[in-house]
């Protein structure tokens, strides 16, 4: 189920009144699956570490030290939730994955984490959407095309985002966002983000909202 139809065309910017989050909470870290609390609606973030995914929930919910950030891979190393009070009154759960493929983690553990993710994204009841981050800076990478595949093997609907698009100038963005699409297979180019300067946030809130509660 590559990346969903229902996303929006024009940017949030150009449609009137933005969604936004209006609070955020941090509401549990866990290290077994079974732990994740029954909540709201789910929406997941996965990536290779530093990928940027503590940053983009930070700025999705305007919020800078919600999730914890760092320049050292592999700080987030729990199923970290947060509940996101949309402007809407709905209220989306956002999941901060442990990110796979940091050396400063040994491999016993590395696929400790990969199998807890996976067993979370199987089990869980109320996961509507799994968001795979890619660094707009790097090459082609494999473990997450694969993961890619794996989502769609087991019927997980997932989005892909391009993130940290301020370090890449805008002339190359296109580009980047067209190769992005063509390695994992989306029926449209991914969403450029980025969490410095907030662009695409906006579409980002609502494209999670979309999945999170889709209309009847
Ligand atoms: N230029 C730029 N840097 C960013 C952006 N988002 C995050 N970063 C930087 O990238 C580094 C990693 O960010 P995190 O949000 O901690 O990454 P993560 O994917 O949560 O990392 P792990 O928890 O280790 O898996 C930090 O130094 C951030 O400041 C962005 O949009 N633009
Ligand atoms: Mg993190």
């Amino acid at each position: 189920m590559p990346d969903r139809p229902g996303a929006p065309s024009k940017p949030a910017s150009q449609r009137g009144r933005t969604l936004r989050v209006n609070a955020a909470q941090f509401v549990a870290a866990v290290n077994k699956v079974g732990e994740v609390p029954h909540g709201p609606p789910e929406v997941a973030f996965c990536g290779r570490s530093n990928v940027g995914k503590s940053s983009l929930i930070n700025a999705m919910c305007n919020q800078n030290a919600l999730a914890r950030t760092s320049k050292t891979p592999g700080r987030t190393q729990s199923v970290v939730l947060f509940d996101a009070t949309l402007s809407s009154g709905q209220v989306l759960r956002l999941v901060d994955l442990p990110g796979f493929g940091h050396a400063e983690v040994s491999k016993t553990m590395l696929a400790a984490f990969a199998e807890m993710i996976q067993y979370y994204l199987l089990a869980s009841q109320q996961l509507k959407l799994v968001v795979i981050l890619q660094d707009c800076r790097r090459d082609r990478d494999d473990d997450a095309i694969g993961f890619a595949g794996w989502l769609r093997d087991n019927h997980v609907a997932y989005t892909v985002v391009a993130t940290k698009s301020d370090a890449v100038p805008a002339t190359r963005r296109g580009a980047v966002c067209q190769r992005l699409q063509t390695e994992f297979r989306l029926k449209q180019p991914p969403l450029a983000v980025s969490a410095r300067d907030r662009s695409g946030i906006d579409d980002l809130v609502v494209r999670v909202r979309n999945a999170a509660f889709p209309k009847p």
